[in-house]
């Protein structure tokens, strides 16, 4: 049997109603996204995506970060001193940072060895979320402006034990 082109009468169907609804709902769903995406990066400019990286092996990031558990374990960090976050597996270093309200803090973040995800989601509202990568490190700017307790999740699943990796941020007023 011959295969014979077909006119393109034969292909057009006008467009049902159903069709011209999906249509007009989903331009409007996009335009919703596009609209509060930005609005939402001009509202709260601290909450974008690291610019500030650079990179470091995992094994040294390693190394900075414990030495830096080492010399905090217990005490309050005081403000104007760079935090190192390392994401290992399975744990963070590390584990508990103490930290005052109302104070910006520079943070490092960056993994000892594979994949992990930095999750950071306070009851008040404040969120943080980060993918990290070993190799980079990178700087985010976090405060913190109610005292409580914060728990860090690791969002990338990065092994047998990612589920028991949580750490904690305890807030001082
Ligand atoms: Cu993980």
């Amino acid at each position: 049997m011959a295969i014979f082109p077909r006119k393109l009468e034969e292909w057009y169907k006008p467009l049902a109603s159903v069709d011209k609804t999906w249509i007009a709902a989903s331009v409007v769903i996009a335009l919703v996204m596009a609209t509060t995406t930005l609005a939402w990066s001009f509202a709260d400019p601290s909450h974008q995506v690291p610019t500030e990286t650079f990179e470091v092996a995992p094994a040294e990031f390693r190394e900075m970060a414990s030495s830096f558990a080492d010399k905090y374990r217990g005490s309050t960090i005081p403000e104007g001193t760079e935090i190192y976050l390392a994401a290992v597996q399975w744990a963070w270093i590390p584990k508990e940072l103490r930290l005052k309200a109302g104070v910006t803090y520079k943070v490092v973040i960056s993994s000892g060895d594979v994949l992990h995800g930095f999750s950071l989601i306070g009851d008040d509202g404040t969120v943080y979320n980060l993918m990290v990568m070993p190799g980079m490190a990178y700087v985010m700017y976090i405060k913190f402006d109610k005292p409580g307790v914060y728990e860090i999740r690791c969002n990338e699943f990065c092994g047998l034990g990612h589920q028991g990796m949580v750490g904690r941020i305890i807030v001082e007023g």
